[in-house]
């Protein structure tokens, strides 16, 4: 385990049992975080299908902590399959760039400011650590104190020597640190600054010795043995506390006296010098905290914040929420520790599709069926591509390989899957295997597939069901292609009357896109699921529109595709052809040049 050069985390077979005492305070706690098995951005059913279902089989492995995740919206399609199997939306990831969360000490050992330097000392002590966040009452971080603060209150000044007798308390808190006893007490709570003075000389020069050092005697505690001159003498000046040391007895007229004069009494079990002494160490933190500490919020990026790190002579950083509340602390090594976020990727392994910053986490595993990106791993990782028509393919053929069964609304779920990326084995992405393992799923979830088929894709026109720029995005992918970026979109309609009603406000949101995202053309594929045909709308550069060779239906902007119906395995094949063309003939744009919407726009 690496350690915080300052505040240990506690081992976990030592729970930071702190709660038990009002004045000790414990972070709130956030879970540690399991391994993401998580889809492409825009997610399909394939993505959203093979997140759930290698979940499952990692649980039925008895493989534990993975938690399936998707990093973007769900639709009707999606909607439709999780409520006929049962399963709930995977967790929304929005964006695992290490941030100061991921390696923050959590289990920090913090200190209340009415706490004691005595139970400060303790607590340091007991958990060898340097430093103690001061928290208020709600938790809010005020300050800190370190072991050195409180060495140099204990150590004598001597030029100062008032300072040595100085302690900021109430009667209560010294009465507890000394286990005393209480004889009468005034004000016991109020929090106070008083002076110890052991009553140790004679009775004629008690009195002359505190005017001499400017203490006024409400202020003054005296400590003292069984001497009767100096008790009465002490109540007839009215000092503030008489503490009997040694367990002494006092006579009832004393106490008597003490209770008219208003003078508090209590019996110390302890000795004169160790009675003072831990009187001193009664004093409360709020006198000793050192106000002046540096704060973070738990979401700051790692990345943005090694610069600031590298200069800054801050030894700990106290990371807090919204409110000031203590999250946990960060120091300089911690932000060396290694990123524990792990992704398993389904149904991608584009670094452009996946969830944002995944490049800068541990990706510990790839299930895919789709074109090998440029993709690099800091270790070796378990990588199955297969070309067959979905994910949810190769996670069945896993669970028959292992010899485990689904459950049936899993099994249900990786139907789903590859029926709706082969368009229920009409795909030309579709292999032999995709037919064999949907017919294994559908003995296990005791559902037809063809009537699955029918229930999914009549689940709600995408284009029917969102705005223009909605429809664009519902599934869309970039790509990278030597330097080039471009946008595909898919969308599945049954028939293209819906897409003909909408199509000039498509176009409008394809441009949209493709400024926004400053790519050298952005097009959607509009597949009739009956038919097996497909439009191809496009946006973009008239070098590459101009070499689209199937024939235009609308000019320049929407092409006839007959018998297109796979993205992956036909259109993409296809626009490489064509770019590559481009290369040829030097006519591609140069990416970064200043010709307008090819641009990437500026993060
Ligand atoms: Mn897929």
């Amino acid at each position: 385990m690496i350690s915080n050069e300052l505040q240990r985390q506690t081992p976990p077979n030592k729970p930071p049992v702190l709660s038990g005492s009002p004045d000790m305070s414990t972070p709130i706690s956030i879970p540690p975080t399991p391994t993401y098995i998580i889809g492409h951005k825009n997610p399909d059913a394939d993505a959203i299908c093979s997140a759930i279902a290698y979940a499952a089989l990692k649980e039925a492995k008895g493989e534990l902590g993975y938690a399936p995740a998707r990093c973007g919206n769900s639709n009707a399609r999606i909607d439709t399959i999780l409520t006929r199997f049962h399963q709930p939306l995977p967790i929304y990831l929005s964006d695992v760039t290490p941030r100061v969360r991921d390696v923050m000490v959590r289990d920090v050992i913090s200190v209340c400011q009415t706490a004691t330097c005595a139970e400060a000392l303790e607590l340091i002590d007991e958990h060898d650590v340097r430093i103690l966040p001061v928290l208020s009452e709600d938790h809010r971080v005020i300050g800190s104190v370190s072991i050195f603060q409180l060495g140099s209150f204990f150590v004598p000044h001597m030029r100062e020597p008032r300072e040595m007798r100085k302690v900021f308390s109430s009667l209560a808190h010294i009465s507890r640190a000394l286990k005393a006893r209480t004889i009468h007490m005034e004000r016991a709570d109020h929090a106070e600054e008083l002076f110890v003075r052991v009553g140790a000389m004679d009775v004629k020069s008690f009195g002359k010795v505190s005017a001499g050092e400017g203490v006024p005697l409400e202020k003054t505690i005296i400590i003292v043995g069984d001497r009767r001159d100096i008790q009465i003498r002490s109540i007839e000046l009215g000092v503030r506390a008489l503490v009997v040391t040694g367990n002494l007895p006092i006579d009832e007229e004393i106490v008597q006296a003490a209770k008219r004069a208003g003078v508090s009494v209590m019996v110390s079990p302890l000795d004169s010098a160790t009675t003072a002494w831990v009187i001193r160490s009664a004093t409360t933190l709020e006198r000793l905290v050192d106000r002046k500490f540096a704060s973070l919020s738990a979401d700051i990026r790692l990345g943005d914040l090694r610069k600031k790190l590298a200069t800054s002579t801050v030894a700990a950083y106290m990371v807090v929420n919204d409110e000031g509340k203590l999250l946990g602390i960060l120091s300089k090594t911690d932000v060396l520790k290694p990123i524990k976020t792990r992704l398993v990727l389904v149904d991608h392994n584009e670094m452009s599709q996946a969830v944002s910053g995944a490049d800068q986490v541990t990706i510990a595993e790839i299930i895919d069926h789709h074109r090998l990106g440029s993709l690099n791993t800091q270790q070796p990782i378990l990588f199955i591509n297969e070309p067959v028509g979905s994910t949810c393919t190769i996670i069945a053929d896993l669970f028959r390989r292992e010899g485990l069964v689904p459950s049936p609304d899993i099994a249900g779920i990786m139907m789903s899957g590859i029926i709706s990326d082969t368009l229920h084995l009409n795909s030309p992405t579709t292999t032999e295997k995709d037919g064999v393992m949907l017919n294994w799923l559908s003995k296990i979830a005791s559902v037809n597939s063809r009537e699955l088929a029918n229930e999914i894709f009549s689940s709600g026109s995408v284009i029917l069901a969102n705005p223009p720029d909605k429809v664009i995005r519902s599934d869309f992918k970039i790509y990278e292609e030597d330097g080039v970026r471009f946008a595909v979109s898919q969308i599945e309609e049954l028939g293209f009357g819906n897409f003909w009603q909408h199509s000039r406000d498509l176009s409008k949101a394809l441009q949209n896109l493709r400024n926004e995202e400053g790519l050298l053309f952005a097009c959607v594929l509009i597949t009739d699921i009956n038919t097996q045909n497909s439009l191809l709308l496009v946006k973009g550069e008239e070098e590459f529109i101009n070499r689209i060779s199937y024939p235009s239906v609308q000019k320049d902007e929407i092409f006839d595709m007959p018998g297109i119906v796979s993205r992956k395995k036909q259109l993409i094949p296809y626009i490489g052809g064509i770019l590559k063309e481009m290369h040829t003939y030097g006519v591609m744009p140069a990416p970064g040049s200043a010709s307008g919407p090819f641009d990437k726009p500026a993060a």
